[in-house]
């Protein structure tokens, strides 16, 4: 398998001061992950040097995530919002330069949020217009860009697959790419194999969530199929594992995501378990679509 296996750092930390990254990193690397995804909603929460240091010691690679706010959402057509929203990105980047992180992904495109009206035209060619920018800087420091698609209560932009391909091809740069996660997909595709086949080499990161974004194999997402679709589509990026549960609190994306439950406690168990099952059936599928 070509692909590198993730963690996001939610599993292990709220929040990313000094002993939290040190924590969270030296977790992902005794499990064996090749990296950690950083979450960045706020990226001047964290200390560049520190974390490139960790990530160093642990012999780690690195990828962002986050998704803007609405005082920054690039596809409001707000002017003064779009720009607030580029800078905010702008600033994720230097933060990804400087720690050596290889993707940014997530809600980028538009706030990380629920909509009460679905988006305009103009809104969304605003938001392409900044996207292009992003992504040409990104490609100065080898960054690719991961437009995530994520169920209709947290955006109203890119709910579907065949939307993030779409808008992809309207920014028309090879480092903007479709971020996938199962746990969306489970809600708003019609099959997730055909739209991991669908999208094909368009796809430049992915996410791996269970339906109720606990142990994967303990809901009811059909993750042969999955895996079988990503074999198909020839994905060769990174597969990061995502899941939120209370026993581990960020506030800001406890009540984005409405992690109210708690469904696990044992953040080692659950990541070690994931890294298992994910290489499982990624063989599997690699060997019967040999
Ligand atoms: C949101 C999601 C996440 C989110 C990331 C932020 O539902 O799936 O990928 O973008 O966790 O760090």
């Amino acid at each position: 398998m070509k692909n590198k296996l993730g963690v996001h750092a939610l599993v292990w930390v709220g929040g990313w001061s000094h002993e939290e990254c040190e924590r969270a990193m030296a977790q992902t690397a005794e499990i064996g992950f090749d990296l950690i995804e950083i979450p960045a909603l706020d990226p001047s929460s964290i200390d560049s040097a520190f974390t490139r240091k960790m990530l160093d010691k642990y012999k780690l690679g690195t990828t962002m995530s986050l998704g803007l706010d609405d005082s920054t959402d690039i596809s409001s057509g707000d002017p003064e919002k779009q720009k607030r929203g580029e800078a905010r990105l702008m600033q994720v980047l230097d933060v990804a330069r400087d720690i050596g992180a290889t993707h940014v992904c997530g809600i980028l495109y538009s706030a990380f949020q629920k909509y009460f009206d679905p988006p305009t035209q103009a809104g969304i060619a605003g938001s392409i217009d900044v996207m292009r920018r992003i992504g040409e800087h990104a490609a100065k420091d080898g960054i690719t860009i991961g437009l995530e698609v994520v169920n209709r209560y947290e955006s109203n932009v890119l709910n579907t697959a065949a939307q993030a391909v779409d808008y992809a091809k309207r920014v028309g740069l090879p480092n903007v790419r479709v971020h996938l996660d199962t746990y969306h997909m489970n809600i708003e595709e019609a099959d997730l194999e055909s739209a991991l086949i669908d999208t094909g080499a368009m796809m430049g990161y992915f996410h791996i969530g269970e339906s109720g974004r606990g142990y994967l194999g303990a809901g009811n997402i059909d993750f042969d199929r999955v895996f079988r679709g990503l074999a198909k589509a020839g994905y060769e990026g990174p597969i990061t594992f995502e899941s939120f549960s209370s026993a581990v609190v960020n506030k800001q994306l406890q009540g984005i995501l409405g992690i109210w439950r708690n469904l696990w406690e044992d953040g080692a168990d659950l990541a070690r378990h994931a890294k298992g099952f994910i290489e499982h059936g990624m063989k599997a599928a690699h060997e019967a679509h040999a």
